[in-house]
C-alpha cells in the first residue's frame, strides 16, 4: 500500500491509496478524513484516460530526453525568459522551478487565473486569509452556497450539508439551488450590492451582533453609513431580487449557526474582491467569525503557516495579461494558457511570437500545439511531494509509487537545467519535502494538518496574530455598470451596452479545467430569448467570436449566457484584464451579442 493524494486543483484534496502490486488501481485513503471513502472521475481520467506526451520533441522532432533538455537549456541561457505556471499539479514541489528562474535570471507571473481577487478581498477584511473547517461547516444549522457550485466542483463537501437549510445565491439554476430552501437567482455580478442590502436591512432591524462587533470590529457604525449610500429600491431592481427575497433570507439567517460557502463564481471581475469584502462584512454583521458552526468559507491559503523554501524574489509579469512574446524564452509548466487564459486570441498571437515556447506538461493541449520544444512531465504517481489544500487542514505525503521511464520531474528539471548552464545546484529533493513536512503538525485522531489550523478561526481576533479588529469595506468603485442610479454619483461611469448578455463560463462536471474532456459546443439561452434547440449563433464579444449550438434552459436568466469552461474557444470572448486588486483575470468582465448564424 503506497499513500498518496490527488494532485489536482480541487477544494477536496482527496486522500489516495495505491496497491503496490498494481499502482495504478486507485483507492480511497484516509490520510484526509474528508474523502470519505470516493474519488472522483476526474482522477481515474487522469490516469487511465487522458492521453499523455510521452516523447520529448524539438521543432517537431521526437529526441532524446537529454537533447530537448540540452534545447531548453540553450534557449534560456543569457536571453530574457519567462517561468508561466499553471495548476495542473498542485504539489507543493511544483513550485522548485523558481529556483532555477532565481539562479538563471528567470522572470515569474503575479496573480492568478483563480481565487486571487476574493482572497484580496479577506486579506483586507480580515487580515488572513483561514480556513474554515468542514468540520465546522457540518455544525452550522444554515449554510449559504454562493457562488460555488458544490455538487460539481465541490462535492466532498456534500455529506457536511446534509439536512441543513441551504440558500444558494447563483445566477443560475443549479442542481444544488434547486434542491435548496431558496434561490437568489441573483443578476451576475450583484453580489456585492446583496450582500450590502442585507448588512443595510439588519442593521435597521437591529438584527446585528452588538457584542460581537463591539469587540471586534468596532467601525460597524461607519460600516452602516457606508451601506446608506446605496440605493435600495434601484439595486434590488438592478440585481433581480424582491424586498421578499431578502425578508425569506433574513428571516433563515437571524440567529442561527450560519455557514458562508462562497466560491470563484463571484469574483471573477474587476471589483471581485469588494464582493468578498461586503460578504464578509455581512458575515460580521451577523457576528459570525469566531464561533462554532458559523463562518465564511472560501479557497484558504493553503501556505498560511508555512515557510515556502521556493519564494523568491523575482521580476514578475501580470498572469492574466502575461506579454509572452517579451520574451524570447517562454517555459509553460502544468498549464494550458491558450486555452485558460482569458482572450485566447491575444495569447495565442502572443506565444506564436515567442522565438521559444517550451511546454512541460503531461498532455497534449491547445499550448503543446503551439510549443518548440515538448518535456514530458511525470504523473503524480511517479514522483515524491506534498499536497496542502485549499478545502481542508490535512496535508498529506505524496509518495512515489510507480518507477517510470517516461518524462522526468519539476524538481530533476531543474537540477538538470541548472547543470547545464553551469549553475550551482540546489539542496536534496529529500531535503525540500522534509521541509515542507516538518512544518505541519499532527491533530487529535494523528492526522497531518497545517500548523495555522485554528478549530474555529478567527476566535481571538484577527489578523496573523489575531490581535487585530476586522476591517468593514469603506469605499467601491465600479466602470462596469451604470452604477449612477444604485448609488449617489462621486465618479464619473462608462456607458452601459444593453443589448448585450452576461457571459457566464463557469466549470464544468466533466472536466477539470481544460483537461480530460472535450465538450460538445453549446450555449445555453432563456427560452424568453427566442431561440430553439439546434439553433447556430455567433457569440460576439469586443475580443472575438464563437460559433456555438443553442441549447434552451430556463435555468438561465434572460439577460445571461451559459458557456461551460471546457468548451473549446470559450476564452476568445473573454477579455485581457486584471482585477483592481489581487491580480485576478477577469472572467466574467465582459458582454457578449447573440448573432443568428444562418
Ligand atoms: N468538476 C470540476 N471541479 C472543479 C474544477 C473543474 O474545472 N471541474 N475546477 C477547480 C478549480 S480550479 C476551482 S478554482 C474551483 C472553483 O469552483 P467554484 O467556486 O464552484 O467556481 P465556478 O465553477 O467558477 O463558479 C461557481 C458558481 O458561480 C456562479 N456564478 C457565476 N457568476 C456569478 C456571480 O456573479 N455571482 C454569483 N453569486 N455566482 C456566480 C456560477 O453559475 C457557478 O454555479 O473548482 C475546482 N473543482
Ligand atoms: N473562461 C474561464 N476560464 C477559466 C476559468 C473559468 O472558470 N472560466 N477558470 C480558471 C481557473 S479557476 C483556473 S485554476 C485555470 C486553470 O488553468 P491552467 O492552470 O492552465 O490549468 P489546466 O487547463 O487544467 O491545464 C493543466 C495542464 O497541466 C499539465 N499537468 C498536469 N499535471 C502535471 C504535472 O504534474 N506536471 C506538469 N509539468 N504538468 C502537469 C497537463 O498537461 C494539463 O494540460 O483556468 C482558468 N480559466
Ligand atoms: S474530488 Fe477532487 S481531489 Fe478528489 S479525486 Fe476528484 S479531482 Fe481529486
Ligand atoms: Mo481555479
Amino acid at each position: 500500500m503506497i499513500e498518496t493524494a490527488c494532485p489536482l486543483d480541487c477544494f477536496d484534496a482527496c486522500s489516495v491509496i495505491c496497491d503496490s502490486n498494481n499502482p495504478t488501481k486507485l483507492i480511497a485513503g484516509s490520510r484526509a478524513p474528508t474523502t470519505n471513502g470516493a474519488l472522483c472521475a476526474h482522477l481515474y481520467k487522469h490516469i487511465h484516460k487522458a492521453k499523455r506526451v510521452e516523447k520529448p520533441m524539438v521543432d517537431g522532432k521526437e529526441v532524446s530526453l537529454e537533447e530537448a533538455l540540452d534545447a531548453v537549456a540553450e534557449s534560456i541561457k543569457d536571453k530574457p525568459w519567462l517561468l508561466w505556471r499553471g495548476s495542473g499539479n498542485l504539489g507543493v514541489m511544483q513550485k522548485v522551478t523558481n529556483l532555477l528562474a532565481k539562479e538563471a535570471n528567470g522572470v515569474l507571473t503575479r496573480g492568478t487565473l483563480c481565487d486571487g481577487a476574493g482572497n484580496a478581498g479577506i486579506v483586507a477584511s480580515r487580515g488572513v486569509n483561514r480556513l474554515l473547517p468542514p468540520q465546522q461547516i457540518a455544525k452550522s444549522e444554515v449554510v449559504v452556497v454562493w457562488g460555488r457550485n458544490i455538487t460539481v466542483t465541490n462535492s466532498h463537501i456534500m455529506p457536511y450539508i446534509k439536512d441543513k437549510k441551504v440558500i444558494v445565491i447563483d445566477p443560475i439554476k443549479t442542481k444544488i439551488a434547486k434542491e435548496a430552501d431558496i434561490h437568489i437567482q441573483i443578476r451576475p455580478r450583484g453580489d456585492f450590492y446583496l450582500a450590502i442590502l442585507l448588512s443595510r436591512f439588519i442593521m435597521m432591524e437591529d438584527g446585528e451582533d452588538r457584542e460581537w462587533l463591539e469587540k471586534f470590529a468596532p467601525e460597524f457604525d461607519e460600516f452602516y453609513d457606508f451601506t446608506r449610500t446605496f440605493r435600495i429600491k434601484a439595486i434590488l431592481e438592478h440585481i433581480g431580487v424582491s424586498l421578499n427575497d431578502i425578508g425569506d433570507m433574513l428571516l433563515m439567517l437571524k440567529e442561527k449557526r450560519v455557514v458562508f460557502l462562497v466560491g470563484a463564481g463571484v469574483q471573477k471581475y474587476e471589483i471581485g474582491d469588494s464582493a468578498l469584502r461586503a460578504i464578509d462584512a455581512l458575515a460580521a454583521t451577523l457576528g459570525l467569525f469566531g464561533k462554532e458552526g458559523c463562518g465564511v468559507s472560501y479557497l484558504a491559503n493553503s501556505q498560511l503557516g508555512f515557510d515556502n523554501p521556493f519564494s523568491v524574489d523575482l521580476k514578475t509579469e501580470l498572469k492574466a495579461t502575461t506579454p509572452f512574446s517579451k520574451y524570447s524564452a517562454v517555459i509553460v509548466q502544468g498549464g494550458n494558457p491558450a486555452e485558460s487564459m482569458p482572450c485566447s486570441s491575444r495569447v495565442i498571437e502572443e506565444l506564436n511570437n515567442t522565438q521559444r515556447v517550451i511546454y512541460f506538461g503531461l498532455y497534449e493541449n491547445e499550448t503543446s500545439r503551439l510549443a518548440d520544444i515538448i518535456i514530458p512531465a511525470k504523473t503524480f504517481l511517479e514522483k515524491e511531494d506534498v499536497r496542502l489544500s485549499y478545502g481542508h487542514q490535512y496535508v498529506q505525503k505524496m509518495n512515489r509509487a510507480i518507477d517510470s521511464t517516461i518524462g522526468i520531474s519539476e524538481y530533476d528539471f531543474t537540477q538538470e537545467i541548472l547543470k547545464r548552464l553551469n549553475l550551482n545546484a540546489i539542496e536534496s529533493e529529500e531535503y525540500y519535502i522534509d521541509y515542507w513536512l516538518s512544518q505541519a503538525i499532527k491533530d487529535s485522531c494523528d492526522c497531518l494538518i497545517s500548523s495555522s489550523f485554528e478549530e474555529i478561526p478567527y476566535k481571538d481576533g484577527f489578523g496573523e496574530d489575531g490581535d487585530e479588529e476586522f476591517e468593514f469595506i469603506d469605499d467601491f468603485y465600479d466602470d462596469f455598470e451604470d452604477i449612477k442610479a444604485l448609488r449617489r454619483p462621486r465618479k464619473r461611469l462608462k456607458e452601459r451596452v444593453d443589448e448585450e448578455y452576461y457571459l457566464i463560463t463557469s466549470k464544468s462536471s466533466k472536466m477539470l479545467n481544460s483537461q480530460f474532456a472535450s465538450l460538445e459546443s453549446l450555449c445555453y439561452l432563456n427560452p424568453s430569448l427566442g431561440f430553439k434547440d439546434g439553433d447556430k449563433v455567433i457569440l460576439k464579444s469586443i475580443w472575438g467570436e464563437l460559433s456555438l449550438k443553442v441549447k434552451v434552459s430556463s435555468d438561465i436568466r434572460d439577460d445571461s449566457v451559459f458557456v461551460k469552461y471546457g468548451v473549446k474557444g470559450a476564452n476568445i470572448l473573454t477579455p485581457p484584464v486584471s482585477s483592481l486588486e489581487g491580480d485576478m483575470a477577469c472572467y466574467g468582465d465582459i458582454k457578449v451579442k447573440i448573432v443568428k448564424n444562418v
